[in-house]
């Protein structure tokens, strides 16, 4: 059996054989259709897998899964993840990245990362795992690639395992060492790796990858593409066949590879990716890298969203990465780092309280085991009112975790938004704003770019909202709404889309559609640059 690409105008080409990975010694178990880890089985279900809850999986994957906050968009209200930049070396370079700063495809460009060695980083993580018990999760992500550092990346491990045994192991890679190190990998029982793939045709990778370093050499050109896509599709071969789950992150190049990733999600489903993370690719001249300084731009939200709608129905999707950098401590979307600089670690008086953690995460389960009840009534009652059946509306809200709507509309730095229907409340994506409330007051200059980052939504949920951002989002056509303060998001979105639903066949309400015109005049935009 070999495997091979459809390589557009170039003659078709036949790349690495499954009988060479035998004879490296893996053991090989594709499934026939993908989803190597089960959870693409369910027939007919639409491809959200990331919000995917245990009735979704087998209970095997699910206890993978179920505290990883970029496996699980469900756990990710609830659940931290922490980065130690350990591995700041590369090998290839990437149009997008510039490496005086944090690696593009898992970190966000333009801030520093502090490297740690993997002493330094393994008194990092243990300091932070005892003082923030939500954090289940370390990842190396850089600023480098993890496995062109892999005495660093295995050090820091083999360390942690002994030190913090109930931390999640997880790392991003390109992909171009990763078949020599799979067995490595699975020896610290690392249950999750991430690969960045951004084609499967080297014809499209010429055009995002200037050279990769292989073998002792420098490779430039086609040649470079090529052996770097076979490396990619072979590593996250070998991973699904020893039950890894395996991510692909893609940046989404407009013009490059937009229309491209729609074949890579089918290609990487084929070869049992478990999740497929498609990201914007942010690029700004002052970040100096090549297409930052060649004025290549970015998707806007409503480019990223179709080319993630288009992949519906194959692998299934993330759509929750807030695209941390290669040091950030926290839940998605929140920093912690700064709590935890080198001269705070100095002072601290560390104690590793593992029964602590469990209580914690105990308590954490059975929150979440009320969110899942409030979601699936507050569904079975949407599903039972028979009006405007058909619509769909995207709302915003306003939480700092938990599952709840329990932020105030000024402290926002970052809004969920949420796809509604009678069907259910589908998380689709976020968007960061500079907080409206400065020292007390609102700042009557940031307001007009928060509300211009959720004016494609009808309404926004919050925990509080004073009087003047009330009549701005109202005269934006945003609905402000406060009334849910404290519910679990999914059913505030519901009830809410109820009582819209109501108001529109009562003649209270007139529904006007928010075309993506809206999206297009800078919601996007205007949040990457916040
Ligand atoms: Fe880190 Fe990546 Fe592991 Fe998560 S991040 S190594 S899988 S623990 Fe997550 Fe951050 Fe997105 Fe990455 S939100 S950039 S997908
Ligand atoms: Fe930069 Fe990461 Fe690409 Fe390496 S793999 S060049 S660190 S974005």
């Amino acid at each position: 059996m070999q495997t091979s690409v459809n390589t557009g105008s170039m003659p078709a080409k036949t790349y690495v054989s499954l009988g060479q990975i035998k004879s490296r010694g893996a053991k090989l178990e594709l499934p026939e259709v993908g989803g190597g880890c089960g959870t693409q089985g369910v027939a007919g279900k639409a491809s959200c897998g990331s919000s995917d809850g245990p009735a979704d999986m087998p209970q095997a994957i699910w206890d993978k899964v179920k505290n990883h906050p970029c496996y699980s968009e469900e756990a990710h209200h609830h659940f931290a993840r922490m980065h130690v930049a350990v591995a700041p070396a590369c090998n290839i370079q990437c149009n997008y990245c510039n490496r005086k700063y944090d690696c593009s495809n898992e970190s966000r460009p333009g801030v520093v990362s502090q490297k740690l060695t993997p002493e330094q980083a393994v008194r990092k993580v243990v300091a932070v795992a005892s003082e923030i018990p939500q954090m289940t999760v370390l990842g190396i992500a850089g600023p480098g690639d993890a496995l062109a550092n892999p005495k660093k990346t295995f050090d820091t491990f083999r360390m942690l395992q002994a030190q913090a045994p109930d931390l999640k192991l997880c790392i991003s890679t390109n992909g171009l060492a990763l078949p020599d190190l799979v067995d490595e990998i699975c020896s610290y029982n690392v249950d999750h790796v991430t690969i960045t793939i951004n084609m499967v045709n080297p014809a499209v990778g010429e055009k995002i990858y200037p050279w990769i370093f292989y073998n002792h050499r420098r490779i430039r050109g086609l040649e470079a593409s090529q052996i770097l896509h076979e490396r990619q599709m072979l590593g996250l071969e070998m991973l699904t066949a020893r039950g890894v789950l395996t991510k692909v992150n893609s940046v989404l190049i407009p013009g490059i590879n937009d229309q491209h990733l729609i074949e890579v999600n089918r290609e990487v489903k084929k070869r049992g990716a478990f999740l497929h993370n498609i990201m914007p690719l942010i690029s700004e001249p002052e970040h100096g890298t090549v297409f930052g300084l060649t004025g290549q731009r970015g998707p806007s939200a409503a480019e990223l969203k179709a080319v993630q709608d288009a992949c519906m129905g194959g692998a299934n999707l993330m759509r929750h990465c807030r695209q941390c950098r290669a040091d950030a401590v926290g839940l998605l979307g929140e920093d912690r780092s700064e709590e935890f600089s080198q001269d705070k670690l100095d002072n601290m008086l560390v104690v590793y309280d593992l029964e602590k953690r469990r209580a914690y995460q105990d308590q954490v389960a059975l929150e979440r085991q009320a969110q899942q009840t409030a979601k699936q009534q507050a569904q079975q009652a949407s599903a039972a009112i028979k009006i405007a059946d058909d619509l769909k509306v995207m709302v915003a809200v306003a939480t700092k975790g938990g599952g709840r709507v329990n932020e105030h509309f000024g402290h926002v730095t970052e809004f969920q938004v949420f796809e509604v229907s009678a069907e259910r409340a589908l998380f689709v994506g976020h968007r960061r704003v500079d907080h409206y409330c400065q020292g007390g007051y609102g700042d009557d200059d940031q307001l007009p770019s928060v509300v211009r980052a959720i004016n494609d939504c009808h309404a926004v949920l919050v925990a509080k909202i004073g009087a003047c951002p009330r009549d701005e989002l109202s005269a934006a056509g945003v609905e402000p709404v406060d009334r849910y303060f404290g519910e679990f998001i999914e059913k505030a979105a519901l009830d809410w889309f109820n009582d819209y639903r109501a108001r529109i066949a009562s003649g209270a309400v007139i529904h006007q559609s928010r075309g993506d015109a809206l999206i297009r005049q800078g919601a996007y935009t205007s949040a990457l640059a916040a």
